[in-house]
């Protein structure tokens, strides 16, 4: 639910300014820690159950304590990852970036265990890219448009390098291409983002970026939300349970992919974006 907070913490010009020029930016205590030991209890118990069957149905392979766990579409599986959709600190930032006839096109998190000790310390290329899979070959523009953002919650302490950082080169969110080191080495430029827990990291889509090898004892955990303009479509299945989307009040359901019919994702008539009646009852905006 929205309140006077929201109005409280909307993005401020340095913000919005590293995004435009860097490609991301950092809210830092974003979330507070009694918050990130709850969502971190519910992806260890999501992750476990996977463990436990020793199977990564994303990747449909094997899934062993040393695998990286990618694991999207986590949203309906709990209402207090949605609670996150909304949060106070950082989604009036998404409202200031996107505008209003937006929705959470794809959420994801990954959990990172330590590398095995046969392998610590051995470098190879990091998984540079882009995201959004075929929007950056068949899109037209250049530089290609933003289309869509992510924030990134730490809920493992990321803080020192080495520990399986998200990895960006500030300013590649305005190249259409990137050359890859032959060797294998960091980028020019290549920045890992170092974080506590319950620090959140904003970011371009279009910014090139990299998960790293976690050489620590800690296992990294980030929960990743996607936002893009409504008539984006979704990566996600979205299976949010019916009961589940029906006890949230109207804008989160417009965040869960809500609207009144197809055209309305694209000309929304206003019971299509309850969000954007809010910031105008709010007179955050005018039209
Ligand atoms: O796990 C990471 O640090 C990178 C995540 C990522 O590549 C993505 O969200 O697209």
């Amino acid at each position: 639910m929205l309140d006077e907070r929201h109005i409280q913490h909307q993005i401020t010009e340095e913000q919005l300014n590293n995004l435009n020029t860097k490609g991301y930016f950092t809210v830092e205590d974003a979330l507070p820690l009694d918050v990130v030991v709850k969502l971190e209890e519910l992806t260890d118990s999501i992750y476990q159950s996977h463990l436990n069957a020793e199977y990564d149905p994303y990747s449909k392979r094997q899934l062993t304590p040393n695998d990286n766990f990618f694991y999207p579409n986590f949203l309906g599986r709990n209402q207090a990852f949605i609670n996150i959709l909304d949060w106070y600190k950082t989604f009036p930032k998404v409202w200031g970036i996107l505008g209003w006839n937006i929705y959470s096109y794809h959420s994801h998190f990954i959990i990172t265990p330590p590398r095995s000790e046969e392998l610590r310390g051995k470098t190879g290329p990091l998984g540079w890219h882009q995201d959004s899979g075929r929007v950056n070959v068949e899109i037209e523009s250049s530089p290609r448009p933003r289309l869509s953002i992510k924030i990134v919650y730490w809920l493992s302490d990321c803080s020192e390098p080495g520990r399986g950082n998200f990895y960006v080169i500030p300013g590649s969110h305005l190249w259409d291409k990137f050359n890859r080191p032959d060797n294998g080495s960091l980028p020019e430029g290549a920045t890992p983002i170092c974080c506590k827990p319950g620090d959140a990291v904003f970011f371009d889509r279009r910014i090139w970026h990299a998960r790293s090898e976690n050489d620590s004892d800690i296992t990294r955990k980030g929960l990743f939300y996607g936002y893009g303009y409504r008539w984006l479509r979704s990566k996600d299945d979205m299976t949010i349970p019916d009961e589940i989307f029906a006890q949230n009040d109207p804008i989160r359901q417009q965040l869960l992919g809500g609207g009144t019919n197809a055209n309305g994702h694209f000309s929304p008539k206003d019971d299509d974006v309850p969000l954007k009646m809010w910031l105008l009852d709010k007179g955050i905006i005018t039209s």
